[in-house]
């Protein structure tokens, strides 16, 4: 089995996915939980889109909607209920790469669409356009309201521009492509502003997060001579720092940049017991297989997992997995970098 769709196969998904778009009216458009900027970007984005086409359209998230992101337009068209009395004939699911990846009790009504990028997604949906080669969900949005013929208003091309930029770690992951720069570009061509989105998405932080933050930077664990640096995020911290709403954003990529690291983690204690943990990798490392044995996803270099039960023996768990994973590469020769 592969998760890696021809080209060919791709094209006919997105076909399909705009002609079941131009064929209904009421749409309901949801993403994960603890939404970022390609997630939420992206169904803004869809939503406004559709509406330009005179769609009906509902967008949902069970948020959290992080401090970084409360700066995007059409925020305020986002729900966080779901209104029993609407009847959408189509769920659209963004970025999601599971059925309950919206979290919450939510079940999706009508006919499923599923556009992600996502290895880790199961194709759950009655059309499946999982584009693993694409940096970010906001690309494959980006293509399809070209497809439909949307004329794009600024807010728009912020919300697109915002969301490959997130994805791509503002152009320098290694999920970035020539096709990413394109979609920028036409986005800033379509009045993004890439210098007002970047300093509200990075240089926005509150106290509290730079709080959080610190306490992590000065417990770093190493292992493995150093190719792994992993830290926790305690509720007890939480509680200092003013609440999980000021989790610093790619603290565990900041760790994964530190020289000589490989795979960096960061395992965050839940407040119903458990944790969840971001995984980072240079390339070196599948993290998305890490992740999918303790019951996650997501991609290659970037994954994440959420397990209930007892904080300790969970941590311990996902550091097992992880310290299995890296086992091998210490005792095969390594090529020298070239
Ligand atoms: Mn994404």
């Amino acid at each position: 089995m592969t998760n890696s769709p021809s080209a060919n196969d791709l094209q006919v998904r997105r076909r399909q996915i705009g002609e079941a778009i131009r064929g209904h009216r009421f749409f309901l458009i949801v993403g994960h939980t603890r939404p970022d900027g390609d997630c939420l970007g992206s169904q803004i984005a869809l939503g406004l889109g559709l509406r330009a086409m005179g769609k009906t359209v509902r967008i949902w998230t069970a948020g959290p909607i992080l401090p970084s992101l409360r700066f995007l337009p059409g925020l305020d068209q986002i729900e966080s209920e779901i209104d029993p009395a609407f009847e959408p004939e189509v769920t659209i699911y963004c970025d999601c790469g599971g059925l309950t990846r919206p979290g919450g009790d939510f079940e999706p009504r009508g006919l499923v669409l599923n556009i992600d990028h996502h290895i880790s997604n199961d194709h759950f949906g009655d059309i499946n356009w999982v584009d693993t080669g694409a940096a970010a969900v906001g690309e494959m949005i980006f293509d399809l309201l070209n497809d439909l013929g949307v004329p794009f208003s600024p807010d728009i091309a912020n919300c697109l521009y915002l969301a490959v930029m997130a994805d791509s770690g503002s152009f320098k992951y290694g999920n970035t492509t020539l096709r990413t720069f394109e979609v920028a570009t036409e986005c800033v061509r379509r009045g993004a502003n890439p210098a007002w989105v970047g300093e509200e998405f990075y240089d926005s932080l509150s106290r509290d997060t730079l709080l959080i933050k610190g306490q992590v930077l000065s417990h770093l664990h190493f292992e493995f001579g150093g190719r792994l640096c992993w830290s926790e995020i305690s509720q007890e911290l939480y509680e200092r720092g003013g609440g999980e709403i000021n989790e610093p954003e790619g603290l565990v990529g900041e760790m994964r940049s530190i020289e000589g690291v490989e795979v960096s983690v960061l395992i965050h204690e839940l407040a119903e017991g458990g944790a969840r943990a971001g995984l980072r990798s240079r390339g070196t490392h599948r993290v998305d297989r890490i992740a999918e044995r303790l019951g996650g996803g997501g991609h290659p270099s970037a994954a994440g997992c959420y397990i209930l039960g007892d904080f300790a023996e969970v941590r311990e768990r996902i550091l097992r997995e992880v310290r299995a994973e890296m086992m091998p590469a210490v005792t095969s020769q390594r090529p020298a970098a070239g």
